[in-house]
């Protein structure tokens, strides 16, 4: 393993006895919920994790080190007092190399879970193409990161934020295998789904099943999508969204808080409580899909 990874102890027993483990990123916990909702939310994502017999293993950069899985204290510390910068996968070696704390976003959480052999990871809504790529390009590392690592990526699909028949036909293009859970459309995070894409499948067995198929043809991952347990109607999203995307900075890292900061304001915290109930459901569905995989079964 290299010297650089750092798995909590907890960790570190579940990757040798095991135990399955879901990997999580901590960009969700720094740059998006604020306190106290994403401490509230982190434990109760964790306390799923572990109800399905996982072990969570958030994702974390400080000291030159990538930790996984950080004590209940630490987590706490840390959604209090938010620190680090966002770091996409591309970030990382910078980011260890000056010892800088930074919080993992999808495409830096999926890199470091396949260093350290982790093959599930939940998340809300993955990144994508955004809106006005026409004018000015913006393309999140998230998607090429699903394309390029081996894991099973459990969320609501993609951010209804962005451009998503942009984001869809990138995954089509990329050839991200998408497996629907229970549901005959693509999600749209906050939103309910209204395009089909992707296969469905009714079982986390049979998520598990395809998913070793993936990576035996493919030499690659999955991402997973399931509708939010409660949903906003696109309609009212956009009435919300308008005047934030007319102020929204062109491009950078600052475009995907941006516009989740100014919904959860225009809507009075209804799309936080939206993000708290998918972020719990798709922890659960990952851990479920983690202990299908098992440990002589992957
Ligand atoms: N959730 C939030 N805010 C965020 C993110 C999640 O409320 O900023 C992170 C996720 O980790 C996702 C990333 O991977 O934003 C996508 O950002 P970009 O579009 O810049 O690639
Ligand atoms: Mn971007």
């Amino acid at each position: 393993m290299a010297d650089f990874l750092s798995p909590s102890m907890e960790v570190a027993s579940a990757l040798a006895s095991g135990q399955p483990i879901v990997a999580l990123e901590s960009s969700v916990w720094v740059q998006g919920l604020a306190w106290p909702h994403n401490w509230e939310t982190a434990q109760q994502v964790e306390q799923v994790i572990r109800e399905q017999g996982a072990v969570p293993a958030v994702i974390w950069v400080e000291d030159g080190l990538i930790h996984f899985g950080l004590g209940a204290a630490s987590l706490e510390e840390l959604c209090k007092n938010p620190r680090g910068t966002k770091l996409n996968v591309a970030d990382l070696p910078a980011a260890l190399a000056t010892r800088q704390p930074g919080a993992t976003t999808v495409s830096a959480s999926l890199r470091a879970a396949e260093l350290l052999g982790l093959k599930v990871f939940a998340t809300g809504g993955v990144g994508g193409v955004h809106r006005g790529w026409q004018d000015h390009f913006d393309f999140s590392a998230d998607l090429l990161e699903l394309a390029r690592t081996s894991l099973v990526t459990v969320s609501a699909g993609v951010k209804c934020v962005l451009d998503v028949e942009a984001t869809l036909e990138a995954l089509e293009t990329l050839a991200i295998p998408v497996f629907r859970y229970a549901t005959d459309t693509f999600p749209e995070f906050f939103c309910p789904g209204s395009r089909v894409y992707g296969n469905r499948f009714d079982e986390p067995e049979q998520i598990a099943q395809a998913y070793r198929f993936s990576r035996q043809i493919l030499g690659r991952g999955c991402l997973v999508v399931q509708e939010p347990p409660s949903s906003i109607s696109p309609k009212l999203l956009h009435k919300w969204l308008h005047k934030g995307l007319a102020q929204v900075p062109k491009g950078g890292k600052e475009v995907t808080p941006f516009l989740l900061q100014w919904v959860a304001k225009a809507s009075a915290g209804l799309t936080v409580e939206v993000n708290r109930g998918l972020l719990i459901a798709n922890a659960r569905l990952a851990a479920q899909i983690a202990v299908c995989l098992g440990e002589n079964r992957g």
